[in-house]
Formats: structure tokens, sequence, C-alpha cells
């Protein structure tokens, strides 16, 4: 059975390869071809257009990938649930009007099965609430019981497109039920309960649809396959870990936080979470800086700069007010390096590109911290709210992106921002 995270990388690519798959290398993560995405969010993202070719016409029909992904939507999220990130690694195998459901489903079921060794009474499916054919192949080919087949809507199980435009479909999803310890206690907890008892490992994607710029829903000539297994999620419950910052892929890189720091990460739940965000970040920070990402105000370079200010002002929580997160740089380098050989030539300049840019951030952040101080004060007296120019100085004068003041916010007590329409516009024509 395999277990560490790299024997998880390396059996996957095998078993879909010895079931016919091109295994292809990952895509960088900024998109070659796709302006409406600023990241790859997906393993399918390079090969959208594969979708709609003619069958003729593809360079294979099937393929398999570990591909570097970047979703910074949930940013505030990281650290504080067991299983978001910033960056991560999705596992996929993709079918262009080859295989289908049957077969999707199957492979799935054998790769939990004998490579996983995954304790299959722990294992439950959702499926898109209309999709009785993908239940019932469930229930046949892998023998999955009635009572762990959800049913949900398309919020949770229609996939895509990646971007505006492209294929996208029902999707099937497999969840590992980590146990009661984990979860939120109440009585209608389930899957696709927002808590972390049951985690969504893996995604089968059904395209059968190629959405237009209009947003219809053209039918695919040939229906595909598109799956994406989380990588972290999975070294997380293969590893039987307490988490995914448990698991091999992050522990190493918090144990130095701590061997550097001296902090300790049992000391409390908020040391935790920050502790749990810094590492996240930091490896985000490496990937993204090795491709030439560069901090900034706008697009992409935002993102970034965003992630490294949200870990610094975590820093700052735990009473470190030097520039640290660049000397995380090497163990990263340490543990994702023999699979991404592009990142120990970048590693001195990535570090030193972080401390210039923890620098810049740090330059401003006492002061900005007292100035959010004043704002907190003198919100108590309103109500608790913080008024939006307040969020707007604390950004255009000190650098703090709006979500990480709103976070702060939220993290020392009921706080909650009003932020007008005017404001939210006189901030726009400001930038
Ligand atoms: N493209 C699908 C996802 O990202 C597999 O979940």
């Amino acid at each position: 059975m395999v277990r560490a995270s790299h024997e998880i990388r390396t059996a996957y690519l095998k078993f879909f390869e010895a079931r016919g798959h091109a295994v292809r290398p990952s895509a960088p993560l900024v998109p070659r071809d796709d302006p409406s995405l600023l990241f790859t969010v997906a393993g399918m993202v390079q090969f959208k257009p594969l979708y709609s070719t003619p069958p003729d016409q593809l360079p294979f029909k099937r393929a398999t990938t570990v591909q570097k992904c970047l979703r910074a939507n949930d940013l505030e999220s990281v650290g504080r649930t067991l299983r978001h990130h910033t960056f991560f690694e999705m596992l996929g195998n993709f079918s262009f009007g080859d295989y289908f459901k049957r077969e999707a489903i199957e492979y799935a079921w054998e790769f939990v099965k004998s490579e996983l060794g995954l304790d299959t009474e722990r294992v439950w499916i959702s499926v898109y609430e209309q999709d009785d054919e993908a239940r019932a192949m469930w229930r046949e080919i892998a023998g999955v019981p009635a009572a762990r087949i959800v049913g949900l809507g398309k919020k949770d199980n229609f996939w895509g497109p990646a971007g505006e435009t492209g294929a996208c479909g029902p999707s099937s999803e497999l969840y590992f039920d980590t146990g009661a310890a984990n979860g939120c206690g109440k009585s209608d907890c389930a899957v696709g309960c927002d808590c972390d008892r049951y985690i969504e490992f893996w995604n089968l994607v059904f395209p059968q649809f190629d959405q237009q710029k209009d947003g219809t829903l053209v039918p695919l000539a040939h229906p595909g396959i598109d799956t994406g297994m989380g990588l972290e999620r999975t070294a997380f419950i293969a590893q039987g870990a307490r988490d995914n910052f448990h698991s091999d892929l992050f522990w190493p890189v918090i144990a130095r936080l701590q061997e550097l720091s001296g902090l300790e990460y049992e000391r409390d739940a908020a040391t935790r979470l920050a502790m749990n965000a810094v590492a996240d970040h930091v490896r985000a920070l490496v990937f993204t800086l090795s491709e030439g990402i560069y901090p900034s105000n706008e697009g992409r370079g935002y993102v970034l700069r965003r992630i490294l200010r949200r870990a610094s002002g975590k820093l700052r929580g735990l009473g470190i007010h030097d520039p640290f997160l660049y000397r995380l740089v090497d163990t990263i380098v340490e543990v994702m390096g023999p699979h991404y050989a592009e990142l120990a030539p970048t590693a001195p300049r990535v570090a030193s590109l972080i401390e210039a840019e923890e620098q810049r951030f740090l330059a401003t952040l006492e002061t900005g911290m007292a100035r959010f101080e004043d704002a907190l004060g003198a919100a108590r007296g309103r109500g608790d709210a913080v008024p939006g120019k307040d969020v707007f100085t604390l950004y255009d004068t000190y650098g703090f992106p709006p979500e990480l003041t709103a976070e702060m916010a939220r993290d020392r007590g009921k706080l909650e921002f009003i932020v007008t329409a005017r404001e939210k516009k006189e901030w726009v024509a400001a930038d």
C-alpha cells in the first residue's frame, strides 16, 4: 500500500499509464492560452481544447498528470480548516472522447482499494442528484451501499468550466469519513457539510458540455472524463495523519518553523492556525516565484502579495517582527524538490525576493497595526463596525489587503465591516 506522498504520485501515474494513459508533465501555474484564468486551478486546464478536438486529431485519447495548482479565493480558510490550501497538487486522469463514467468509477475504486488500501467502509460517495446512472454504477461496480451514496445539487456536483468557457459536467466525488472527532457534531452533519469530518479527496467529473461565453451549454460531441485527486488530502488520509498539515508534505516545514522560532505548535489554536497558514503560504510563494511571477499591485502579482502579507501578519501575531518566511524556503525545496526540478536552482533568488517583499511590508506593518488598533477602538463605540474608510486607509497607506484587515478584525471579536457601495467605487477609482 502506498503511504508517502512521493509514492502516491508515482503509484497514480503508473496505475493510469498501465491503463493506456499518456503520462504528461504538469503545466505551469500560469495557464498559457487562457486569459480568463489567473492561475491553473485544475489538472484539466492544460487539456481544455482536447475535449472538443475531433478524435482523429487528438495527440492522445487518455492522459494522466500530477498538476501544480493555485487557488486563492478562500485565502482566509487556509490554516483554519484541516484541508484548504492555496498551492496544491492535483492527480488526474483524463479521457478525451474515449472512456466515460463506468471506467472512471472502476479505475477510481480499484485505485482506492488496491493502491491506497483505504478502509472502504469509510468511503462515501456523492453524485449529482439527477444522475441515477452514476448512483447505480457505484452500487454495481463498487458495492457501495445506498446509504453511503448521497445526491447533491449543482453547487457540489457539477464542475466547470475552468475560466469562462469550456468543458463541464456533472460529477461524482469520493469522501473519506475521518471520524466524529473532526466533525462539527451537528445532528445533520453529513457528506457536503462544511466541517472537516467528511473529506472530499477525489472528484470525478463527467464533462458532457462545452460552456459558451454567453453561458449556454452545448453538448460535447464526445463526452470525456476529468478527475482530480487532491494529493494533500489523500496523503493525510493514507498516512492516518491528524490532518493535511501533519502529512509528510507539510510537517517538515512546520517542524522547521518551530525550531527556528522557538514557538510551540501545540501552544494554542491561534498558533496552530498561524503555523499552518505560514507553511501553506510559503510553499505557494516558492512555486509561483520560481515560475517568475512577482508580487505586485495587480493581477497575479497581487495574489502573491496578499498571500505573503497574510503569512507575515500571522507571524507578527506570534511575536515575530523580522523577515522570517524566506528562511523556510530550503525546507520547501527539500520536501518538494525531488518531484519539481525547477525549485532547487531558483531557491536562492526566490528566498531573496521573499525577504525583500517581507521587508517592504514590515516597514509599514507596525504603524499599520497601531492604526488598525485605533480603528478597532473607534468601532466599539459604533456598534462594532469598522468603517470602510479605515479599511481603505490601511490598504492604501499601510499595504494591508482589505481581506487581511477583515480577518484580523474577525479574529478579535465580532467586528464587521461596513463598506458602502460608494466607498468601494472610490477605492477602485483611487487605485
Ligand atoms: N477538474 C475537477 C476539479 O478541479 C476534477 O475538481
